[in-house]
């Protein structure tokens, strides 16, 4: 499982407190313990800014690449935006995001070239995001194959299907999962990413539920998640998942996990 994390996010209000007043200890220290806990790439989002985003969104990565040089996700769908962190953040990158939607397709694009990044892509096009299975499933292969069309490799692709809150549609679970499954179906060179902790908004005890989905998920073919790695009963049930799903050779990653003390206080 490739895991981004997501915690240096300003639509987070510790974040965004941190990000006003200039706090980078706090900024490095959350990077240095999500690379700690297992994450391989570090989401970074200022959105919360609006007109000063670029400014804010380079602080943190100039911030951020003080305490560590791991591969980072610039999130922000503002073409300006990626652009600026991708120039400045440096060493392997995925962008985060690019959609079906005509101009930000058209606009983020030759960013992902030139930067030569992986790119997180959101089954969305111009008329939104659709509750029908079946048309978000061809807007997410319709993308795929533009992308692979212009040059992006396959395993530089990482698709989204765009997780939402269930307490919004009680179908917004089940939807993501089969769009997931069909997504390895067609195009198993493609990563199946999605953000977990969307999926709880506005109800409570999220944790659990973000829990659930990743399990229901990886079961679908998910293989990358932006997700919160210092919650440890998630990373613990993440590394189970893995072996009970045949990624871990004689669960010697599970094993190990445990031996170092990461399944400490989880019974
Ligand atoms: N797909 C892609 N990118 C994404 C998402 C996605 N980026 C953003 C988001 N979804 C993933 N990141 C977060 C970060 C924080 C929260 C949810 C998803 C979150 N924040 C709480 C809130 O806003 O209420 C605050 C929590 C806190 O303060 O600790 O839940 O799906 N490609």
């Amino acid at each position: 499982m490739i895991i981004i994390g997501e915690l240096l996010n300003s639509t987070r209000e510790g974040i965004r407190r941190a990000v006003g007043e200039c706090d980078a200890a706090l900024i490095k220290d959350l990077a240095t313990k999500q690379q700690a806990a297992g994450a391989a790439y570090l989401d970074v989002n200022a959105g919360a800014f609006a007109e000063r985003e670029i400014e804010q969104l380079e602080w943190m990565i100039r911030t951020v690449r003080e305490a560590t040089a791991l591969p980072l996700c610039i999130d922000s769908p503002k073409p300006e935006a990626l652009d600026r962190g991708c120039a400045i953040a440096g060493g392997s990158l995925i962008v985060n995001s690019i959609s079906a939607e005509s101009e930000r397709f058209q606009s983020v694009l030759p960013i992902v070239k030139q930067y030569n990044t992986g790119v997180i892509a959101l089954a969305m096009d111009d008329a939104g995001m659709s509750n029908d299975e079946d048309t978000v499933y061809n807007v997410a292969c319709r993308l795929a194959e533009r992308l692979m069309a212009e040059g992006v490799a396959p395993e530089r692709i990482f698709l989204d299907p765009l997780v939402r809150p269930i307490g919004a549609n009680s179908s917004y679970g089940r939807l993501a999962l089969n769009l997931i499954r069909r997504i390895w179906d067609t195009f198993p060179e493609i990563h199946r990413i999605c953000g977990l902790s969307n999926v709880s908004f506005g109800l409570p005890k999220r944790r659990i539920l973000n829990r659930a989905l990743l399990i229901l998920a990886m079961a679908s073919g998910l293989d990358a998640a932006i997700l919160d790695p210092l919650d440890a009963p998630l990373m613990a049930h993440l590394k189970a998942a893995e072996a009970l799903l045949g990624y871990d050779d004689y669960c010697m990653n599970y094993i190990a996990a445990a031996r170092s003390g990461a399944f400490d206080g989880i019974d």
